[in-house]
């Protein structure tokens, strides 16, 4: 039992104390931005329920209170593009991506679930159209009180609405924000600001009675550090003295397996050390190709939609032993929150009538066992309380978000290293139960011809990373065809990637084979079949790329990832300061081989990639362009790319094995 007979070395003495001060809780949530979501939608059934499940159920897994998501901008935000509900001032379709969908389906498990929502980037015309686009504009006002009014059509109601993702504040673009709010009939939604780091917004805020008013949250990122270990969370005593609440409104970062240690720290210590009253961890679910960036950065991991295989790891039960057993709108108790003096912290949370109360306590920095005696007053009921712990130490899952035994106030427990531990009062708690089945790689043949969808798809597994490619009429032929649809360049975030490319498949198992698209160019530029496409970052989609012109041009070319300067912009950065991560990373192109064939640009051509070994095979129309040695690409996935911003569409995409 954890209940010990107390000992001569004195424990830590905790007092929940129910009259004591505390700020009010607004919850654990996660965030979907950046095409993290993106592969989820195209799993099967029932693995796509039970992974919802995972992340949603109350009772069942992360029981997330909070769900944050991106306001699609049809440009690169991490790990793809995500689509725009409003590509003109005169378009509105409010169907597009998987965000709509994602959070009916979090309503659908836990309606009480508190709806988020930030925009990385927005179409063109809602920018400020300078060489450095912003979104500090009127347009952007009407382009969000657009997408809320999407969100009404879809009956969701959002609590909460930032500015822009990490790239500081116009105040006077808030103040705007906040009016048209009210005068659209949002007024209850909370404005956040701003989204980025070091609390440099609390001097506008300060200096500017207009922009104090119009915000309502304080949100900042990665508070306890960026890739670290996540030990301390402060805020500034003027954050603390606004009267306004403190979010830490994207942390995380770290895979779903190693970084559960991490998270159990940066779920407490946000409000003990800073008074953040909510965390919210990116990504959600890692569901992209881990070609791309921040590989298995998530909750959970579910990058798998043709074996329905998800891995559902400590983070979700990290997360649950917050959420399972805690309300937004509880609050916090000041008289039990701190740190253990072997390592290891603890927090209490009581719901307001104060008949529950929980207290989180982990010990992931402890070396040897902490003892902690807790009491209880104020109010709160003097009677048994159930013990929860998760060993975040053991990969054994049964280890994970066990029921163990019961304490009663003014017990000693003995709390072992490396753990999380919630004593409630409450109940309903529950462990999901549902196994995935086993990972598969996607076996060759691919084949895509896009038929089988309804115009504006996005057809399955095929992810964008800039830009978007959609289903639509063939131009020129029969059927339906993919077709990139954006024609102006997107207001950016990072700036990368600006040019429109699309990838599907699999990094480790497609080695040798042949691609082949048909493409047609809508008069200029070019369009482009990548193939052993085996990492993206920065302005690189490395791997091999033909490239045809509409001119007749061609360019059999390696694009990689060496010599890319792979650090991050810091925000502490001088070079940095204004614009997180403006810093260009020129990818390392060398050109194979090139030519110019005689093509009639609006007409339809077949361009091929054959892989085998450390030999490509590039053709045009049937007839060979040339055959050279692939440099560094081993294997990996197939890609689409068209010249910013053409229209090319491309149709009967197939991968067939060679031998
Ligand atoms: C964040 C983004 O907001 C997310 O969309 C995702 O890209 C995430 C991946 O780690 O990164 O942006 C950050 C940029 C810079 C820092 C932290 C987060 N930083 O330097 O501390």
């Amino acid at each position: 039992s954890l209940a010990t007979p107390a000992r001569a070395a004195a424990p830590r003495q905790v007092t929940i104390d129910g009259a004591a001060g505390g700020r009010v809780f607004d919850g654990v949530g996660a965030l979907s931005a950046g095409g993290s979501s993106r592969l989820l939608i195209d799993y099967p059934e029932p693995q796509r329920s039970r992974i919802l499940d995972y992340l949603f159920k109350p009772g069942y897994g992360a029981a997330l209170q909070i769900l944050k998501v991106e306001i699609g901008g049809d440009t690169n935000s991490t790990d793809g593009a995500e689509p725009s509900h409003m590509r003109t001032p005169s378009d509105l379709d409010c169907d597009r991506g998987y965000e709509w969908w994602l959070m009916e389906q979090a309503k659908a498990r836990n309606p009480r679930i508190k709806l988020s929502a930030l925009q990385w980037g927005a179409p063109g015309w809602a920018g400020s159209g300078e060489a450095r686009p912003t979104v500090w504009t009127t347009p952007d006002i009407d382009y969000l009180t657009s997408w809320l009014g999407c969100a009404a059509r879809h009956h969701l109601h959002i609590d909460y609405l930032g500015g822009w993702n990490e790239a500081y504040s116009d105040p006077g673009w808030y103040v705007r924000l906040h009016q048209a709010l009210r005068d659209h009939g949002h007024g209850d939604i909370k404005v956040v600001a701003d989204d980025s780091f070091n609390w440099d917004v609390l001097g506008p805020i300060a200096a500017d009675a207009g922009f104090r008013d119009a915000v309502d949250v304080v949100g900042q990122h990665y508070v306890c550090g960026y890739l670290s270990d996540y030990l301390r969370c402060p805020s500034p005593a003027a954050a603390q003295a606004l009267g306004k609440p403190l979010h830490a409104s994207e942390q995380g970062s770290l895979p779903y397996d190693s970084g559960a240690a991490p998270l159990a720290r940066a779920l407490s210590r946000p409000y003990i050390d800073g008074g953040m009253t909510s965390t919210i961890n990116w990504s959600l679910i890692a569901s992209w190709y881990d070609t791309m960036p921040f590989q298995a950065s998530g909750l959970m991991g579910a990058d798998e939609p043709w074996s329905g295989a998800y891995v559902a790891g400590p983070s979700i039960w990290a997360t649950a032993h917050t959420t399972q057993f805690t309300a937004p709108g509880w609050h916090y108790v000041d008289s039990a929150k701190g740190y253990l003096n072997g390592g290891g912290s603890y927090v209490a949370l009581r719901s307001p009538d104060s008949r529950d109360y929980s207290l989180v306590a982990e010990t992931v920095d402890a070396t040897a066992p902490q003892r902690l005696r807790f009491s209880v007053t104020g109010g709160l009921p003097d009677r048994p309380v159930a013990v929860w712990s998760t060993d975040l130490s053991s990969t054994d899952s049964r280890r994970w978000f066990v029921r163990a035994g019961s304490v009663r106030p003014g017990d000693t427990l003995t709390l072992r290293p490396g753990h999380v531990y919630t004593l409630s009062t409450t109940t309903g708690q529950g462990k999901g139960r549902a196994v995935s089945p086993p990972p598969a790689p996607l076996r060759l043949p691919y084949r895509d011809g896009f038929q089988s969808y309804a115009d504006g798809a996005t057809p399955r597994y095929i992810s964008d990373l800039d830009g978007a490619f959609e289903v639509s009429p063939c131009t020129g032929r029969a059927g339906r065809c993919l077709r990139q649809v954006i024609g102006t360049q997107p207001v950016w975030w990072n700036g990368w990637l600006r040019r429109p490319v699309t990838v599907v498949g699999d990094l480790k198992s497609w080695r040798d084979y042949e691609a082949g698209v048909d493409v047609r160019l809508d008069g200029d530029g070019w369009a482009e079949l990548l193939g052993r496409v085996d990492g993206q970052w920065a302005d690189a989609v490395s791997g091999i790329h033909l490239r045809l012109s509409a001119d007749g041009d061609w360019q059999l070319y390696d694009e990689n990832l060496r010599g890319q300067d792979s650090t991050l912009c810091v925000p502490s950065d001088p070079a940095c300061a204004g614009v997180a991560r403006q810093r260009t990373h020129p990818a390392q192109r060398r050109t194979l081989a090139a030519g110019h064939a005689a093509v009639p640009a609006r007409k339809w051509h077949r361009l091929r990639l054959g892989f085998s070994g450390d030999q490509v095979t590039a053709s045009l129309d049937g007839a060979r362009l040339a055959r050279v040695g692939t440099p560094v690409h081993a294997s990996g996935q197939v890609g689409l790319g068209v010249s910013p911003w053409r229209h090319a569409e491309f149709d009967d995409l197939s991968v067939t094995p060679v031998r």
